[in-house]
């Protein structure tokens, strides 16, 4: 989930300014309806999981820098304190079958799923982070910023 969660929350990033308001809904929205492809309104791990491996561009079952990169199509100033966000043990590389982990970062409750407040919740806090870092000279906060609740 990790990954796809970066992925559709780095869509409508700039590297410039912090979206809010109304910008910001959008984007949640959008992340939120791609991942969740039986619109039920909850995220599964399973749709979490699909929505990652198509980040997994080689097929090695994990998620390299380079790849979120590619995949992303964004700066590293943006991806980068993402993707450290998820890589919580700094390899640089993010495994897909680590995604039960992942998804326990956004979900509150422990059900399992994540629902769109939990979401929206998760992913205001991760760009609220990656923005407070711009300026310190150092992106590697973030995934202190995500796992704080
Ligand atoms: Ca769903
Ligand atoms: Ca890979
Ligand atoms: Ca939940």
């Amino acid at each position: 989930m990790l990954s796809l969660v970066l992925f559709a929350v780095c869509v409508g990033l700039s590297s410039q300014q912090m979206p809010h308001g109304h910008e910001l809904t959008q984007l949640v929205d959008q992340g939120f309806n791609f991942m969740d492809t039986d619109k039920n309104g909850i995220l599964s791990l399973e749709e979490l999981s699909t929505a990652s491996a198509a980040e997994d561009l080689d097929g090695d079952g994990q998620i390299s820098f380079a790849e979120y990169m590619k995949y992303t199509n964004q700066t590293d100033a943006v991806a980068r304190p993402m993707f450290n966000a998820y890589d919580t043990d700094g390899d640089g590389m993010l495994p897909l079958d680590h995604m039960g982990e992942y998804l326990t970062l956004m979900d509150k409750n422990g059900d399992r799923h994540v629902d769109k407040n939990e979401y929206e919740h998760y992913t205001v806090k991760l760009i609220q982070c990656i923005y407070s870092d711009h300026g310190h000279g150092s992106h590697g906060h973030a995934a202190s910023c995500v796992t704080q609740h």
